[in-house]
């Protein structure tokens, strides 16, 4: 049975490699479609979690992780022979940036030599990590030929962008569209097979570039508008303009227009780390992105102006941040995850630190955390945590936040999410902010 009419029977078998944020959602999605799935994970903790019916991914099950372990449909596995015995390859590791804010293609190349290690004729690979335009053909394709297989010749090589949206209740691997774009024709048209057992919808791209720059324009469009939002939100505050009320009014035009919303600046392994990719290849054609160069500006200075509003709010108290004592409540990069990777609300805890505050924080999700030498353990949200604070920051979101007690027992609150006004009434609301403590939103 040639390779299509195994995809199209579900007979093939699929190695993940990486089971991160991408990949175990990825494979459990084609486990639960009834492909056999071996989940290539180097990270020995995840693979013992998960051999215990563990997820270790908000949006994965443990059930799920359990049921499919045991009925064999997902292997979780460290030994890479299971390379070989697979029929499509798909590689979901991550692409962060490293010194310089340069792309750190690090992990595709260690698992390109993997892959290559265990090649063999008729194999379908297709790269999922984000990177920029060429990686799949001009780094990840010599990679493979290390092995003297050829693609196009004698194995299959396409791209396919993910887009796992970390704690969306709505859309996931089924309900996303996803792009794929092979080589040859031959491999987007097996990639497509591939990906329709498990992907409502599958749209065919030309090439790996134009899929690659794809989902780096997607993330862009996101940071610089995110960037917009952030700017909006200072030359309001100087305008003495809630911007929470101007977005949510322009939100109100049924086209045109997409609201964003400002915040302590932007985390996550994607919006500030995909832009980046794009500025290093745009100069190596001689271009730049003033777009990107300006939103990193504006973006990675956020954390500093809350420092400013806290400082400012602080005055008004009588106090400086020197000595002051303050409490941080969520550290996570957004609401509802427990991800804290390139959290603004780190940066703003290590500038409140370095300022000579005494810092503490909360975070339901995250117990604690280890970031450029602040080592923090969230502290319980009691009356007297709160009251003792000269001044609470609300960084992150958390739907399970006890607002109604924070604004019960905080002397002042910088409400950077707007998560107050949103717990309360809009409508019964004052412009200035909740409850008149000095609730500084939108900042
Ligand atoms: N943020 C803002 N204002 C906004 C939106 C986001 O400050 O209006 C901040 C968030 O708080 C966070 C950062 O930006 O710190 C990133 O937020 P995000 O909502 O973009 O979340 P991510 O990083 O998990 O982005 C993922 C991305 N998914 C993939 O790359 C596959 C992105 O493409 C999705 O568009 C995004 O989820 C989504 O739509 O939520």
């Amino acid at each position: 049975m040639d390779l299509i009419q195994s995809i199209s029977g579900r007979q093939i078998r699929i190695t993940v490699v990486g089971l991160g944020y991408v990949g175990l959602p990825l494979a459990v999605e084609f486990a639960r479609n009834g492909v056999q799935v071996a989940g290539y994970e180097v990270d020995r903790a995840k693979l013992e979690r998960l051999r215990a019916g563990e997820s270790y991914i908000r949006d994965v099950r443990s059930e799920d992780i359990r049921s499919l372990v045991m009925d064999g449909l997902l292997l979780p596995t460290s030994d890479d022979r299971h390379i070989t015995l697979s029929d499509v390859i798909i590689i979901c590791v991550h692409t962060p940036c490293g010194r310089d804010n340069e792309p750190d293609l690090s992990f595709i190349l260690a698992a390109a030599r993997t892959v290559a290690s265990r090649l063999k004729r008729g194999h379908l690979v297709i790269l999922e990590s984000t990177s920029f335009p060429g990686t799949t053909e001009e780094i990840l394709q010599p990679a493979l030929e290390e092995s003297g297989l050829r693609a196009g010749r004698d194995f299959h090589l396409a791209f396919s962008p993910e887009r796992i949206d970390p704690g969306n209740p709505v859309f996931n691997v089924r309900n996303t569209a996803k792009l794929v774009a092979g080589t040859t024709e031959e491999a987007t048209f097996l990639a497509e097979a591939v990906y329709s057992l498990v992907a409502e919808r599958v749209v065919r791209v030309s090439s790996p570039r134009v899929a690659e720059m794809a989902k780096l324009f997607e993330n862009t469009f996101r940071h610089v508008n995110i960037a917009l939002a952030n700017e909006m939100a200072q030359v309001c505050e100087r305008m003495g303009i809630d911007v929470w009320e101007v977005i949510s009014a322009a939100a109100t035009k049924p086209f045109g227009f997409m609201p964003f919303y400002p915040g302590p600046g932007v985390g996550g392994h994607c919006i500030p780390v995909d832009p980046q990719y794009l500025l290093y290849k745009a100069r190596q054609y001689g271009c730049t992105l003033r777009f990107v160069e300006l939103a990193n500006e504006i973006n990675d200075g956020m954390p500093g102006h809350v420092v400013e509003r806290v400082r400012a709010s602080l005055e008004e108290l009588g106090r400086d941040l020197p000595g002051s004592r303050l409490l941080v409540l969520g550290v996570a990069y957004k609401k509802d995850i427990d991800d804290v990777r390139e959290s603004p609300a780190l940066k703003v805890l290590e500038l409140l630190a370095g300022s000579g505050a005494s810092v503490q924080y909360h975070d339901p999700m995250v117990p604690e955390f280890e970031s450029d030498g602040l080592a923090l353990k969230s502290v319980e949200l009691t009356p007297e945590t709160l009251s003792a604070a000269d001044c609470v920051i609300i960084c992150t979101d958390h739907s399970s936040l006890p607002y109604e007690r924070v604004l019960e027992h905080a002397r002042s609150i910088i409400d950077t999410r707007n998560a107050l006004r949103r717990m309360e009434d809009v409508a019964a609301a004052p412009p200035s902010g909740a409850g008149g403590k000095g609730v500084l939103a939108g900042r």
